[in-house]
């Protein structure tokens, strides 16, 4: 299987699952389920949970086991970007080419659905494992890892940095988006990790892999948005066009030799990094 190939069909099977937990965990409003749907069906790429997936498999875990956190960091990840559109943060109308979650309904639905998929990704987390019955220490460190990586020593002081400042300095860019994109992301692979039962240097590995992965991946995600953003604490304001390439080869050169210990189970980790550093959409 290629990698565009490996991509498609883990996104349907997250999309899958998404599906199958909205209608095990509906909620009795029904209008509200229907705010979250739109929220995660507009077309995201499941960037997060493929990770978490590619992360735990490559350590010896199973897809089915993996797939409930997979989803709960992309619960996370809607709730922040329908969160980021609201017009008290970023107001932007609209997000992956649609209206975005306040336009099509309103603002209290679009806030109360990033405050339920917020507290629905630890509901998943919390009883899907317990019915798996996994030990209950790796529960609570996936737990953990997913509260920390999202919370105000991870994403959230990331948005609240870059709320507070303008045109920062690399410095400041770095440690925002570290926290603001990076934390997420390298949750994802950790968490993946965790649940595959990795060795303490597995874990090591793909956190060093996944912390340089997040940075191409801003890096990326500010080239694209060049145009329309022209540079508000994006890397673009403190890079010319080609040193940001040069910086996203770098950067993912250094994300796939940190998969070394991994050897040939980290394949595909190895093409996700390379798929991500040349993406266009
Ligand atoms: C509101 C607490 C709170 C946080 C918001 C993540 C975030 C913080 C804001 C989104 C704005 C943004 C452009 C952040 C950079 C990170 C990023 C590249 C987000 C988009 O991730 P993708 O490309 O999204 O994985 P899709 O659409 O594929 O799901």
């Amino acid at each position: 299987m290629n990698i565009e190939e490996y991509l498609k069909v883990k996104k349907e099977v997250v999309d899958n699952y998404i599906k199958k937990l909205l209608c095990d965990y509906s909620s009795p409003q029904e209008g509200l389920t229907g705010v979250l749907k739109y929220g995660l069906f507009a077309g995201g790429k499941r960037i997060r949970p493929i990770l978490c997936l590619a992360s735990g498999e490559a350590a010896g875990g199973k897809e089915e086991l993996l797939l409930p956190a997979a989803c709960a960091i992309e619960f996370i990840h809607n709730y922040s970007l329908i969160h980021d559109d609201l017009p008290c943060m970023d107001n932007d109308d609209y997000r992956r080419g649609k209206p975005s979650c306040h336009k099509k309904f309103n603002e209290p639905l679009a806030l109360l659905a990033g405050d339920g998929l917020l507290t629905l990704a630890f509901e998943v987390l919390a009883k899907s494992y317990i019915s798996a019955r996994i030990q209950p220490f790796t529960l609570l460190e996936v737990i953990g890892e997913l509260a920390m990586a999202s919370g105000i020593r991870g994403m959230v002081a990331g948005q609240a940095m870059d709320l507070a400042l303008i045109y920062a300095k690399l410095e400041d860019l770095e440690k925002l988006h570290k926290m603001k994109t990076g934390a997420l992301i390298r949750a994802s692979a950790r968490i993946g990790a965790l649940l595959g039962n990795a060795s303490d240097d597995y874990v090591n590995a793909l956190t060093i892999y996944a912390e340089k992965l997040g940075f191409a991946f801003q890096i990326v995600d500010d080239m694209l948005d060049f145009e329309r953003d022209r540079g508000v604490n994006s890397f673009l304001s403190v890079y010319t066009p080609e040193e940001a390439k040069e910086k996203v080869s770098h950067m993912t050169l250094e994300a796939v030799s940190a998969l070394k210990p991994l050897g040939e189970k980290a394949e595909v980790l190895k093409e996700i990094a390379w798929y991500f550093s040349k993406r266009s959409y």
